[in-house]
């Protein structure tokens, strides 16, 4: 396979205008007939022929004009169907058959359990049919849907429906038309034996917009939560951004088989079954705030991404960082804003720095690549939204909605690029971003060293910060970053924030406009007069760049900021840190064999978030959760997982045995009987409760035991039910264990988002037998590695989440997911080339591991390769 390249881009020769469509949908033969009104693009020159992409297809029929091509006319490869000498503006039909029902990959046209559906993004149409399959192509679109009246009751596609009948054999059909011109990504149908919630959303401008979520019946007590989300995004997208939507209707299908979480598809948003359908005992709090989050973020796209939409497939942050940080800025004002953000940040630097620091690392806007369909990455989406947010941060609020605005009104309708968003941005702030724009095309993770010196005799406050972005695969050499840096000056007697006076004008006149320090040189020295007291400095205040920052705290000061920081990120950051140099000698001690002693201030600290009244159980029930071990992993040279493993279960075990009273008086004061609600207030009060629970669990304190056990029983919502669960399962009382798990399993063998999480729990079980129950479960009735649910559930949760029996010494963890990754490759490869992750990290482990784990990677090499699996294992290997 050959990649491809940004610096390659050219406009199309001919543009789609308007697409007609015609589908006789069955399941293993279905007929597309397509009549597209195109022309010749007027950048193009003559001498271009007409290329369509088409992939898969079988040609039955080819006209222009109405009259057919004969052979010799048109030319057939395995991508493309090429016209030589066309006319400029013409009516091109064509008829083609494609096989939806054995369709594993699900891209294009396939079948879910009984039901049609389609994933377009970001090159599937082609598989549908003959088309100018690229984003920089909007047309608008007419769709008829026919399909037998029994099957297919419901047929859905873009836009409104302006026609239905019947047909003769017992078929009928519908006729959608979608007036917004739209690039064929976006085109989605769906066909099958459905039933509908609906409900109805007045615009701002007065515009009653009818509102559909679409689920196979079983599932229509678990819409409620998704629909109240979607009116909230609506609502809160006219108030923030002033974007009103545009169709009269609206609509969510649910899917069993879907690669990712949700597609946006104009007017038609199809979403896995796991990113909508909840119920309070079947879904976590974390499954409704996700919800929460996918629906508004799909919801956010019909503007950035549908109305405004990307040039080419290099821009797709264009879409998605924006999108990823609206969606962000959504849930935080649902619920509660500093747990948000910690846990977006935790995210980011547990998997997105991984992947920037691998050999799969890739700037934000890549300028080549061999498959679109691996580039929706951490990088492109979570890297992508930390670099909206710092515009927005360093332009202020309203100046960054006025760039906003003038995105939306100039681009409508249009195929941009980043630098068509930056530019607005610059546009109407008067800042000068050209450094700025770096961070879309330098990849890596900057490092910033800071250190700081107080001159008690001039009141002066000396920070020095040096900035430096490691090399990465093609990019030796970096340059020096546009990097905003928050900070506050926490006085040492006082505990307050110190006021800043900034000795250097410029860049006082920075700090009063946007709150941060510009970093743009490769190091530079900030003077803060006029203090005193001595300061600690609170860097990177809300983690205002995707940056690793480096100051040689002393664990008092942790400490100190930890119960100080008016900043409530970097008061969560501060414990994290102070757990991480405990953690870190506990490493040593462990490898060296040395016998592991507790850091009191460690404990002390605790005993101070334990004992200390808040009104803020959210955030203090983050603040009790240890760094996770992806993340402790993440801070070593060198990763040692059993060492890692044993640091963190010990200091768990320590703090749970000094603090014992405390964590059990937390979890009482935490229960509650009242009715289940995925509100902020209660999810708080549940997420504080399972982590005083998971403490007591760790050193098996009987009453712990003995808790759970009570809370599994009680049945009361599966927030509670899965964590007591997982904590026994996880635990050696496989007497408890056991027979909660079996009825748990009977319980919900019909419903396979429950299953999902039967799988997770027992997989990621620290004990020597998790590898073992991975084979196993992947005999069991429920699971299929057809489904990409069932394997995330399964497969990924082993190789995500169980570090220590994934990368066991004799590499049968490493040995199971090349065999998974095998067969995936021929079964869905968009698949198989994400759930290989893990094995591409090998580089960071010891000798040992990383030959076992290379072994694994050339087995796979030696296959034959998609070219999804084959561009990341190249990489891996390189
Ligand atoms: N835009 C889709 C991505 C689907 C692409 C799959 N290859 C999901 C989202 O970001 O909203
Ligand atoms: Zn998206």
């Amino acid at each position: 396979p050959r990649p491809t390249y940004l610096s390659d881009y050219r406009p199309p020769a001919y543009r789609a205008t308007h697409t007609e469509l015609k589908f006789d949908l069955a399941p293993s033969s279905t007929r597309v007939t397509a009549l597209l009104h195109l022309e010749r693009h007027p950048d193009s020159s003559g001498e271009r022929p007409l290329v369509l992409h088409g992939e898969k297809l079988s040609l039955q029929r080819i006209a222009i004009d109405g009259q057919e091509l004969q052979e010799g006319e048109y030319r057939l490869d395995e991508e493309t169907l090429t016209i030589e000498h066309a006319p400029d503006r013409l009516r091109l039909e064509t008829e083609v058959d494609i096989d939806p029902a054995s369709n594993t990959a699900l891209q294009g046209l396939y079948v879910s359990n009984g039901m049609f559906c389609t994933q377009c993004e970001a090159e599937g149409f082609r598989r549908i049919t003959f088309y100018p399959d690229r984003p920089d192509v909007m047309a608008t679109f007419s769709t008829t849907l026919i399909g037998d009246q029994q099957q297919l009751p419901v047929l859905l596609s873009n836009g409104n429906p302006v026609e239905r009948g019947e047909l003769p054999n017992g078929k009928h059909f519908v006729t959608w038309e979608d007036p917004f011109p739209k690039p064929s990504y976006l085109f989605a149908l769906v066909a099958g034996q459905l039933e509908k919630v609906e409900d109805r959303f007045t615009t701002m401008s007065g515009r009653e917009v009818l509102l559909e979520i679409w689920v196979e019946p079983a599932n229509i007590d678990k819409t409620e939560h998704a629909m109240r989300s979607l009116k909230a995004a609506m609502k809160w997208d006219e108030e923030t951004y002033g974007r009103e939507y545009d169709l009269d209707r609206f609509m969510i299908v649910a899917v069993d088989d879907f690669n990712m979480g949700a597609m946006e598809n104009k007017g038609l948003n199809i979403f896995n079954s796991a990113a909508v359908l909840t119920h309070p005992h079947t879904a976590t709090d974390a499954a409704f705030q996700r919800v929460e989050g996918v629906v508004a973020h799909e919801y956010f796209h019909n503007w950035s991404g549908n109305r405004v939409t990307c040039r080419d497939w290099f821009q797709l942050s264009l879409k998605e960082g924006f999108t990823v940080f609206r969606d962000q800025s959504f849930s935080a004002d649902m619920n509660s804003a500093p747990v948000k953000r910690i846990e977006d940040v935790s995210f980011l630097r547990t998997a997105q720095f991984a992947e920037d620091a691998g050999p799969t690392a890739h700037p934000v806007r890549p300028d080549h690549y061999i498959e679109i369909t691996n580039f929706y990455t951490l990088t492109i989406y979570e890297k992508g939204a930390e670099i909206v947010r710092m515009l927005r941060h360093l332009l202020g609020w309203e100046t960054f909605r006025k760039g906003s605005d003038l995105y939306f009104e100039r681009f409508d309708g249009q195929a941009v690029t980043i630098e068509d968003f930056v530019g607005c941005m610059a546009e109407v702030s008067g800042h000068d971003l050209d450094q700025f724009m770096r961070w879309y095309s330098q990849a890596g993770t900057p490092e910033i060293d800071a250190i700081g010196e107080y001159d008690y005799a001039k009141g002066e406050y000396r920070l020095t910060l040096r900035q430096r972005t490691p090399a990465t695969p093609d990019q030796p050499d970096k340059q020096s970053l546009h990097i905003p840096v928050r900070v506050g000056l926490v006085g040492t007697k006082s505990g307050e924030d110190l006021t800043l006076t900034l000795e250097n004008p410029e860049d006082q006149e920075n700090l009063d406009k946007g709150g941060v320090l510009h970093l743009r040189e490769e190091e530079q020295t900030f003077v803060f007069t006029g203090l005193n007291e001595a300061p600690i400095p609170s860097l990177l205040r809300g983690f205002s760049a995707p940056a690793r920052l480096r100051f040689p705290y002393g664990r008092d000061d942790l400490a100190f900021l930890l119960k100080h920081d008016s900043d409530g990120f970097n008061r969560w950051d501060a414990g994290q840190r102070l757990a991480m140099l405990a953690l870190e000698d506990l490493i040593a001690a462990h490898r060296n064999g040395v016998e592991k002693v507790m850091d009191p201030r460690v404990t002390e600290a605790f005993r101070g978030l334990l004992t200390t009244p808040t009104d803020d159980k959210a955030v203090l029930a983050e603040m009790l959760t240890l760094p996770s071990e992806a993340y402790i992993a993440e801070q070593q040279p060198v990763v040692d997982v059993d060492a890692i493993h044993a640091a963190r279960t010990f200091v768990k075990q320590s703090l749970a045995g000094a603090l014992r009273d405390e964590f059990l008086a937390l979890y009482q004061a935490n229960r509650s009987d009242a009715e289940y609600a995925p509100d902020a207030e209660q999810i708080a009060a549940r997420s504080l409760k399972n982590v005083a629970l998971s403490y007591l669990m760790s050193i098996e304190d009987d009453e712990g035991i003995a808790l759970a056990g009570q809370q599994f029983e009680a049945d009361h919502n599966m927030t509670d039910v899965r964590a007591a669960l997982t904590l026994l399962v996880h635990s050696s009382r496989g007497d408890i264990a056991d027979p909660a798990l079996r009825a748990f399993g009977e319980k919900w063998a019909h419903d396979p988002l429950v299953m999902d999480q039967w799988f997770s729990l027992q997989v990621t079980r620290p004990q020597s037998d998790a590898l073992d129950r991975v084979k196993y479960l992947m005999a069991h009735p429920a699971f299929s590695l057809k489904n990409p649910n069932r394997v995330r559930a399964l497969i990924g949760a082993f190789v995500g989440q169980n570090r220590v029996n994934f990368h066991r010494l004799d590499g049968a963890g490493y040995e199971l997911l090349a065999d998974v990754v095998i067969e995936l490759n021929k079964l869905n490869p968009e698949i198989a080339a994400r759930i290989i992750t893990p094995l591409t990290r090998w580089q960071r482990f010891d000798e040992e591991r990383q030959a076992l784990m290379k072994a694994q990677l050339e087995r796979i090499r030696a296959e034959d390769l998609s070219p999804n699996v084959y561009e990341v294992v190249e990489k891996a290997l390189a």
